[in-house]
C-alpha cells in the first residue's frame, strides 16, 4: 500500500476510507452505506418479515398511543416534538394523528440528512393530517443538536426511533445522549428506541435474510468506494457476515474476503491487499437491557422516566428526562 504526496484526503469520506481499509484489521464507517442506493435498500430491510425491529416499534406506538400523547403533552404552551433521523414517518403518523384529534398544541418538526425525505414526509403529512403543523429541517444529528439549543420557550420532544442509537459504541452513543441532554430544560422528554436482547437467532435472522438484502446493504459499501473513489472492488469476492455475541450483545457485520486479492482505488492513489478470508469490520448493532440503557443514561446525565415494550418485549422505546441537578 502507497499514498502519494499528491493523494489529498479532503473529504471526510476519501479520509476515513483511507484510514479504514489502511488498518489492521480493516474497517469501515456503517454511516457511508447510506447514500441513494443505501436509503433504499434499508427501506427493503425494514419490509422484511425477518426484521422484526420496525414492526416492534410500530406496535409500540400503536398499543401505547395514548399514554406517550400524555407523556409528551405540555402546558396550555403546547410542545415541539423534534424528530431526529424522520424518514418517511411511518411510525410516527400514528402519534401525530393522535395528538390532532385530541387538538394537543403542537409543532412537529422533522429532521433527516436527506432533502428528499423531509420534503416527501412534508408533502404527505400535508395531505393526510392537514392540521399538523409541519416545520422540517434538513441536517445531520451533531449539527442540528447546535440548532436545537434555540428551542427553549416551550416544552420539547426529541424523538430518535428505529434504534440508531445501536450503531455507535458505547462511548459514542453517551456522547450523543450528553449532548441531547445538554439541549434539554428540566420537562423536556427524550423519546428513543433501543432493541433488546433476545433469542440470538432471532437477532442474526435479522442481518442475515436470505433473500440477501442485507447482504447488498453491507456491500454497498464496496459499490459506493467503487463508484466514488474510482475503485475496482470485485463485489463477488466479498460475503457478508454476521455474529451475535449475546454476553455484550453486540451484532457484529463483516465483509469478508473469499480470496486473496488486491484491489485499486484510483482517486487515493492506493493499492490495498487482501489475504483469503481477510475481514472488513463494517458495523454495529447494539443489544440492550434496561440495565445498560440505565447505565448509559446515567453516564449522559439522563434518567429513565418510563418505558415502553411490544408484545414479544423484543423492543423498547425510553422516556428520558434530565438528571436533577444536585445543586438546584
Ligand atoms: C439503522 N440501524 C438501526 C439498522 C440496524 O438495525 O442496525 C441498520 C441495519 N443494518 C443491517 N440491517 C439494518
Amino acid at each position: 500500500m502507497i499514498l502519494s504526496s499528491a493523494t489529498q484526503l479532503d473529504t471526510p469520506f476519501k479520509k476515513d476510507v483511507f484510514e479504514g481499509l489502511t488498518s489492521e484489521p480493516k474497517y469501515l464507517y456503517s454511516k457511508y452505506i447510506y447514500d441513494q442506493a443505501g436509503d433504499k435498500l434499508f427501506q427493503d430491510i425494514m419490509a422484511l418479515p425477518e426484521y422484526y425491529l420496525t414492526n416492534c416499534e410500530l406496535e409500540i406506538l400503536t398499543l401505547h398511543t395514548k399514554a406517550i400523547a400524555n407523556l409528551f403533552k405540555g402546558d396550555a404552551n403546547g410542545f415541539d416534538l423534534i424528530e431526529l433521523g424522520a424518514g418517511d414517518g411511518k411510525k410516527t403518523k400514528v402519534l401525530l394523528h393522535h395528538l390532532s384529534k385530541n387538538q394537543i398544541e403542537f409543532t412537529y418538526k422533522p429532521i433527516d440528512i436527506s432533502e428528499n425525505a423531509i420534503d416527501g414526509l412534508t408533502r404527505t403529512l400535508a395531505k393526510e393530517i392537514p392540521e399538523v403543523n409541519v416545520d422540517g429541517e434538513t441536517g445531520e444529528y451533531f449539527e442540528v443538536l447546535e440548532r436545537l439549543q434555540n428551542f427553549k420557550s416551550r416544552k420539547k420532544v426529541i424523538m430518535v426511533l428505529g434504534s440508531n442509537i445501536g450503531n455507535l459504541l458505547h462511548p459514542r452513543a453517551i456522547q450523543f445522549l450528553t449532548k441531547l441532554g445538554e439541549t434539554m430544560s428540566r420537562d423536556d422528554i427524550l423519546f428513543m428506541g433501543f432493541d433488546q436482547k433476545k433469542d440470538p437467532q432471532t437477532i442474526l435472522d435479522a442481518y442475515n435474510d436470505p433473500t440477501g438484502v442485507t447482504a447488498a446493504f453491507n456491500k454497498n459499501l464496496l459499490v459506493r468506494i467503487n463508484r466514488e473513489l474510482e475503485g475496482n472492488f470485485d463485489i463477488s469476492k466479498f460475503k457478508h457476515w454476521e455474529v451475535y455475541d449475546p454476553e455484550t450483545g453486540t451484532a457484529k457485520s463483516y465483509l469478508v474476503a473469499t480470496e486473496a486479492q488486491r484491489v485499486r482505488l484510483e482517486t487515493l492513489d492506493l493499492d490495498i491487499s487482501f489475504d483469503a478470508w481477510e475481514t472488513i469490520h463494517t458495523e454495529i448493532s447494539q443489544k440492550y437491557t434496561d440495565k445498560i440503557v440505565a447505565w448509559l443514561a446515567e453516564a449522559s446525565g439522563l434518567r429513565i422516566e418510563t418505558s415502553f415494550t411490544d408484545s414479544h418485549n423484543y423492543y423498547k422505546n425510553y422516556a428520558f428526562k434530565k438528571m436533577k441537578d444536585p445543586k438546584a
